[in-house]
């Protein structure tokens, strides 16, 4: 078993709290322990941060912060091997997920906004004699200052850095509290910034829990000028509180309860096709699958045995196995919480389509937190399993008979982070995507992702926008400098 270390000042340390195991979701094993930071240790994390940002770091130009992001790009790419072994190891996931969705993308959150700072430095507002007062009004960026940088277990690379690439693209130092469950890979971030010589204190890692460990120490801490949080509505909710003494800035990226909406013209052997990636895709382990789809009545019946016939297919299997294109729960207490929905499901008289149980793989992932991909149909729109976040491999599948009912039923939750439209008839893709109240809208594909464009969430689902000249905004300050001419 190896030690995860808080990564503080440039070095790699003990904290003050306990140690905690950090467990294989593919075994049910721990393959590491990792080191908890007690309060002094965020502390001190934030101090060094601070003191990065009064040193040269604060002072980087566009050029040297380009080329430190591209570097840690580089090296991400060259230690690839490293960042997937801890990934699955953390995760479960497959290998065929994990190498070319989670650690290619760390990867290329450092080199996107690499590619904009010089761009975004430039979008600036300049005002010459705006009001007839004779002035130029200009804007510059600045950096927030030290940003706090919370996420979750789900893409854990991908979503730390998503984060980390931007706050750094802008001159902030950040402290970063990875998921308890995944320590793993920001642990090893720590390398990489060291290895292209980011200057210390410029990134900080500390672990640990949420409330009465480093996730709460953090976003209290009053010498955070920002936090930035990726992870449960009830969580991002506890997160404002702490934001609000201080008058700190957040931005949040929440839960979701994503609908998928598929209309009787659409090419329906695609539709099954996206919708069993929307719906399965890292055991539905992803903020923007699909748990609610809703489908034309004349295709119901065709639509439902389609996606049964791929949730059969998908093969759950040990991470390495070429063949295996479904892993696990992240957790004994997640498969607790996912199976609950199956039972709660049965009792308000779900048919079961396909799925409803959890079991063990043969051999060493005896112990794994294996569930079936499970499909429903039959319940009201105010069953649990319909109305709340699940975040497993599930759906439940409702038929609608009008564009007006599907927009809806679409809607009618509290949450709105992503939805997926399936419709050969552009003008109702562009009217019914206009009516979706989420964030997000894919027409005819799903988690098709620019990264210059905007990501987050409307209602429950999140405050703010990440993404491109979305990212530069929240991780600067903007300052109007007005010169009498
Ligand atoms: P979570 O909210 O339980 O934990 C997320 C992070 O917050 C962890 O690092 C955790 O230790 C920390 N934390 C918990 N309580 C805290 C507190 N009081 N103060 C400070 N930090 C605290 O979420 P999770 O279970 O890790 O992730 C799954 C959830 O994340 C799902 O709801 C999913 O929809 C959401 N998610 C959203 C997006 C998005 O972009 N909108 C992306 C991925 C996941
Ligand atoms: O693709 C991304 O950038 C992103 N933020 C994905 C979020 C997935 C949520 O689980």
């Amino acid at each position: 078993m190896s030690d995860i270390l808080n990564f503080i000042d440039g070095a790699y340390v003990a904290g003050g709290g306990r140690w905690f195991d950090v467990v294989n979701p593919a075994t049910g094993q721990p393959h590491a322990r990792a080191s908890e930071a007690a309060e002094a240790d965020v502390d001190r994390a934030v101090a060094a941060a601070r003191r990065a940002m009064a040193g040269p770091w604060g002072r980087t130009s566009e050029a040297d912060r380009t080329a430190m992001l591209n570097a840690i790009a580089d090296e991400i790419d060259r230690r690839a091997e490293d960042f997937l072994a801890a990934e699955i190891a953390d995760t479960g996931k497959p290998l065929s997920l994990a190498g070319t969705v989670d650690i290619p993308r760390g990867a290329a959150n450092f080199r996107i906004f690499a590619k904009m700072i010089g761009a975004e430095a430039e979008r600036l507002y300049e005002m010459a004699t705006p009001d007839g007062a004779g002035a130029l009004n200009y804007a510059i960026r600045r950096p927030k200052g030290v940003v706090a940088v919370i996420s979750p277990w789900n893409l854990p690379l991908l979503l730390m850095t998503w984060k980390v690439a931007p706050a750094l693209a802008c001159g902030n130092a950040v402290v970063c509290k990875p998921s308890e469950e995944t320590p793993s890979t920001c642990a090893l971030l720590g390398e990489v910034m060291r290895a292209v010589g980011l200057p210390d204190g410029v990134f900080n890692v500390v672990h640990g829990f949420g409330p009465g460990s480093a996730g709460a120490f953090l976003t209290a801490h009053p010498d955070v000028d920002a936090i930035t949080f990726t992870g449960e509505t009830r969580t991002g909710e506890a997160i404002m509180k702490a934001a609000a003494v201080g008058t700190r800035d957040i931005s949040s990226e929440l839960g979701g309860k994503n609908a998928g909406v598929i209309f009787a013209d659409c090419d329906l052997e695609a539709a099954i096709e996206g919708t069993a990636r929307s719906t399965f895709t890292n055991c539905g382990q992803v903020c923007l699958c699909t748990e609610r789809l809703y489908v034309e009545r004349p295709i119901f019946d065709a639509f439902v045995a389609g996606l049964k016939a791929k949730a059969e297919a998908l093969v759950p299997g040990a991470p390495f196995d070429s063949a295996t294109t479904i892993g696990p729960l992240i957790s004994a207490e997640h498969r607790t919480k996912v199976m609950g929905y199956f039972e709660t499901a049965a009792a308000d008289g779900a048919t079961v389509v396909t799925g409803g149980s959890a079991f063990a793989l043969p051999g060493d992932h005896e112990g794994g937190f294996f569930v079936r991909p499970t499909l429903w149909t039959g319940l009201a729109e105010d069953s649990a399993a319909v109305r709340e976040e699940v975040f497993g491999p599930v759906a439940h599948i409702a038929p609608f008979d009008s564009e007006a009912e599907a927009i809806a039923l679409a809607n009618d939750t509290r949450y709105g982070l992503a939805a997926t439209l399936w419709t050969r008839d552009l003008s109702r893709a562009h009217r019914v995507g206009a009516a979706l109240e989420a964030g997000i809208i894919w027409v005819n594909t799903w988690n098709l992702r620019d990264l210059r464009t905007a990501f987050g969430g409307a209602k429950q689902s999140g405050i703010g926008r990440e993404g491109g000249a979305y990212s530069f905004d929240f991780y600067s300050e903007t300052r109007n400098i007005c010169i009498k001419l």
